[in-house]
Parts: structure tokens; C-alpha cells; sequence
């Protein structure tokens, strides 16, 4: 079997979204799933279950306002017991009636300032959880030629952020994620990598660009933008999904298991899985129809896989093969990597270091789902956006 150095494995963190284990859905219907969490504290104990099981998700994002409590210092202590930690802070200002027209870009200062005032708060949140990244989604944007000035809206960001950045400490970061459209059809304000790498950049060093996988056009070669984020140093994190047709915010490498493993293969390249890397996984999916737990355990299984998949490929050979000019040499190495199953050596691995060695399975015979199912009773079950 293919072997490599498994550092790179070994500090694989990937970042589980508080949102993926309520109860979501499209736009016509929400299915209820029986045992949803009914409050943030049962979503931290489903995320510690998934690492608890996987040894890959020791950090749980939180999202602000859906997951607001009295005592964010006593909510970390309670995730800490539970063996996981709070991670990144997303802000949300896509719900409030005020937003109609925009949040940071909208025309009217107060409505401006109550968004840059919820960012605020969104740092209070971190001082207090100990959360290094806040992580902003704009739904920013217009409709129709002619409803906004596409540039007097850029002023007005640029201007925001660097409000809202004044209040990033020494220890913490603004990540700007982008978008190419949803819910704006005709300009969305920050719809791409070079917009987020403009506005990030003006901001200063701690402001890096989010790459969310399901944001992009068709066919867009997103492994190019990786590649470039890294060189450019400005890659903060990634937002992983999949995607048929938009942005299904469906499991990481269930539409393209080979996208993923490209997209992996340029992280690697760029440095962005060595130690001290400023690169941070992060999950932002939806579980509609599938099972929620399961559905993050195969996600970051999913990620695990294609990241040895990737570490395979032999780089010296590639480098050699490149350099002679041998085209199809060089993709063989590539694909080679590509089609090894790791699956064994990863089942291996997980037993070596007192995990299940499928941790699907060991989840499905734990009786938990069970459990959940009839503890989680009364209250309301938590949705995406609710
Ligand atoms: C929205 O499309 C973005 O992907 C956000 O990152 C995220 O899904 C949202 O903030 C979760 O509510
Ligand atoms: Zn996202
Ligand atoms: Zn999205």
C-alpha cells in the first residue's frame, strides 16, 4: 500500500457549522427530523459526538443571531466539557426587515451603523467565547439595472468593514466571503474572490478571503483560485460543500469527489495544511432529507479521504514529469493518486489512534440516535434561520 508522511492527517481540524444540525430545508418545505436539537447546547453535543467518533471536528462555528444565549463564556466552558471548542462567529444580517436594500452598502446610514453595530456585537461574542475568526456573508445586492449604484455601494462597504475591522484584536480575524449571486440576481456586492481579495486587503493583515466551494459558477476551476488565495496569501478559510446545480450546501464531496481532491491537492501545494497555517477548514452544509450527525460524520470523512488521496501524488515525479514536458505522464501521476482507495489505510489509522474504524457504522450501533430521539422531546426543534 502507498504510503506518506501523515503530519499533515494528523492535524487535519475541520470545522463543524452549529446550523448544519437544525432542521433546514429549500425554499418550499422544512422536514423535521426527529431528535433535532431544540436549543445551541444540543447542537454543541451533536458536534462533540461527530469528533468524538471521527477525531477530525474539534471546533464548532456559531452563528449569531440563531444561537445567541445569556453567557457565551459559560457556553464555551459547557462545549469545552463536552471535549470540542467554538470556533468561528458568523454574523447574519439577511433576516431584519431594516436589510431589505442592503446591510453595510444600504444608502441609509442608520441601517448601515445597526449592521456594523451587530458585527460589533458579533467580537463581543468572540472576546467572550475565545473565537478567532468572524466570518462575514453579505446578502448585499441588487435586482435590477438601475435599483443601486454599483459603486457608491463599494464605497459604502469598504467603508463599513473597516469600521467593523478597528475592532479585530491582535488574536483575531475578519474573513469576507463571497458569493456570485443568491438572493441578489443582478449584483451582489461582494461576488467574488477578487472583490473579497480588494476589500480584505485594503483592510490589512488580519482580514483574509473565505472560499465557500458551492459559490461559484459552473465549471468555474476553483482549485485556480485556491492556488492563488495561497500565493497571494490571503486564504483564511474554506466553507466546504458540494453542488449540483446552485448553492445546494449538500455534503462535501458527494457531487465531486474529484473536485474536492484537486481543490485538496493545491492546499497542500500552497502550504495551506502544514502546522501554523493561517487556512482553516469549516462545513457549511444543510442536511434536508438525510440524517443530521451522519451526514457531518460523512462529510468530514469526505474530506479526510481526499486529503490523503492528494497526499499520494508523488510531487517529485510531477515536478520531473512537468518540467520534461510529458503532458499525460504527468496527469497519470496525478490520476494515480486520485484512484487509490486510502479507505483501508484510513480504517487502519483511525484504530490506531482509538477511534472507530468506521465511524459510520459505530454511530448507526451506538443507540444514540435512539437516544436523542426520545430525549429531545418538546420545545422547538431549531431550523436554518429560525
Ligand atoms: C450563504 O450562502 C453563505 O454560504 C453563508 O456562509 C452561510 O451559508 C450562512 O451564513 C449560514 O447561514
Ligand atoms: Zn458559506
Ligand atoms: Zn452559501
Amino acid at each position: 500500500m502507498a504510503t506518506f508522511d501523515e503530519t499533515i492527517l494528523d492535524n487535519l481540524e475541520i470545522e463543524l457549522p452549529s446550523w448544519a444540525f437544525g432542521n433546514s430545508g429549500t425554499r418550499f418545505k422544512v422536514f423535521g427530523t426527529p431528535g433535532t436539537p431544540r436549543t445551541i447546547h444540543e447542537k454543541i453535543a451533536d458536534a462533540a459526538k461527530v469528533n468524538e467518533l471521527t477525531g477530525l471536528a474539534p471546533t464548532v462555528a456559531l452563528h449569531i443571531p440563531w444561537d445567541t444565549v445569556d453567557d457565551y463564556r459559560a457556553l464555551a466552558a459547557y462545549a469545552r466539557d463536552l471535549g470540542v471548542g467554538l470556533g468561528t462567529v458568523n454574523s447574519n444580517t439577511f433576516q431584519d426587515d431594516a436589510y431589505k436594500f442592503g446591510s453595510l452598502t444600504h444608502t441609509d446610514k442608520t441601517v448601515r451603523q445597526m449592521a456594523i453595530d451587530h458585527h460589533l456585537a458579533c467580537i463581543e461574542v468572540m472576546n467572550a467565547t475565545g473565537s478567532r475568526d468572524l466570518k462575514i456573508w453579505l446578502a448585499d445586492g441588487t435586482n435590477y439595472p438601475g435599483q443601486g449604484d454599483i459603486r457608491g455601494r463599494q464605497d459604502r462597504l469598504a467603508e463599513s468593514l473597516a469600521a467593523i475591522y478597528q475592532h479585530i484584536g491582535d488574536d483575531q480575524r475578519l474573513v469576507l466571503e463571497y458569493k456570485f449571486f443568491e438572493p441578489a440576481t443582478y449584483v451582489t456586492d461582494v461576488p467574488d474572490w477578487g472583490t473579497s481579495y480588494a476589500h480584505v486587503t485594503a483592510l490589512g493583515e488580519r482580514a483574509m478571503v473565505c472560499l465557500d466551494t458551492g459559490h461559484h459558477a459552473p465549471g468555474t476551476n476553483i482549485e485556480f483560485i485556491v492556488a492563488q488565495l495561497l500565493r497571494l496569501g490571503k486564504l483564511g478559510s474554506f466553507d466546504f460543500n458540494s453542488r449540483f446545480y446552485a448553492d445546494d450546501d449538500l455534503i462535501v464531496g458527494a457531487a465531486d469527489p474529484f473536485q474536492l481532491f484537486r481543490i485538496l491537492f493545491e492546499v497542500i501545494r500552497g502550504g495551506g495544511l502544514d502546522t501554523g497555517s493561517p487556512v482553516a477548514l469549516m462545513l457549511d452544509q444543510c442536511h434536508n432529507v438525510e440524517e443530521k450527525i451522519p451526514g457531518q460524520i460523512r462529510s468530514v470523512l469526505n474530506v479526510e479521504e481526499m486529503t490523503a488521496r492528494a497526499l499520494l501524488v508523488d510531487t517529485e515525479a510531477l515536478t520531473e514529469a512537468q518540467s520534461a514536458g510529458d503532458v499525460l505522464g504527468a496527469n497519470a501521476i496525478v490520476m494515480d493518486a486520485f484512484y487509490t482507495d486510502v479507505r483501508p489505510m484510513l480504517a487502519e489509522r483511525r484504530v490506531r489512534r482509538g477511534l472507530p474504524a468506521d465511524p459510520m457504522a459505530a454511530y448507526a450501533g451506538s443507540g444514540h440516535r435512539e437516544r436523542i430521539v426520545a430525549e429531545r422531546v418538546g420545545g422547538t426543534q431549531s431550523s436554518w434561520g429560525a
